[in-house]
């Protein structure tokens, strides 16, 4: 039996961050997580880029040209989305999610989710690095792993024909 999975070392990794700063006091804490997390895990800061976008609407088209430069073994992609103050709460998650997993399904690096959707401002700050951990930081560490798997597993099939 093969089992495969990635390592958490992110040391040789180019890793790309792609961040909203529509509630920005959430998604600060989440960029500091997150890249906490990396260099902890052995990422070079000259290999972590920072993309930062106006709001969560803006994640999923940033990611995708982010994706096409081909020069990241993962993309992490935080948010924030907060039902009390959001009356489209509901079409921006739901659309905030089907774009960024569009861009993970079609991207040749992995793509991680690290976007808040939360009911009020309270449980954003508690997976923004109290009570719940840091949802950033999360979405690093899955974005290493996920890389560092995609590299065991090796390069697709070419298509044929
Ligand atoms: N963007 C967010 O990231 N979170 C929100 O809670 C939010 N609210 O409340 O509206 C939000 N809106 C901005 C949106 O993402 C776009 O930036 C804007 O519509 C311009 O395209």
């Amino acid at each position: 039996m093969h089992t495969h999975e990635g390592m958490l070392t992110a040391q040789g990794l180019h890793i790309a961050i792609i961040v909203s700063r529509f509630n920005g006091f959430i998604t600060e804490q989440l960029l500091a997580g997150a890249l906490d997390a990396l260099r902890r895990h052995g990422a070079a800061d000259a290999d972590v880029e920072v993309v930062r976008v106006p709001g969560t609407f803006e994640l999923g088209p940033a990611a995708q040209r982010v994706a096409r430069l081909g020069r990241h073994d993962a993309l992490v992609v935080l948010g924030a989305v907060i039902r009390g103050a959001t009356p489209h709460f509901d079409l921006l998650a739901a659309e905030a999610a089907r774009a960024i997993g569009q861009v993970a399904m079609e991207a040749p690096c992995a793509v991680t989710f690290g976007v808040l959707t939360t009911d009020t401002i309270e449980q954003a700050i508690e997976r923004a690095g109290t009570k719940a951990g840091n949802k950033g930081a999360d979405a690093a560490l899955a974005a290493v792993e996920q890389a560092n798997l995609f590299k065991t597993l090796g390069s697709p099939a070419r298509p044929r024909g």
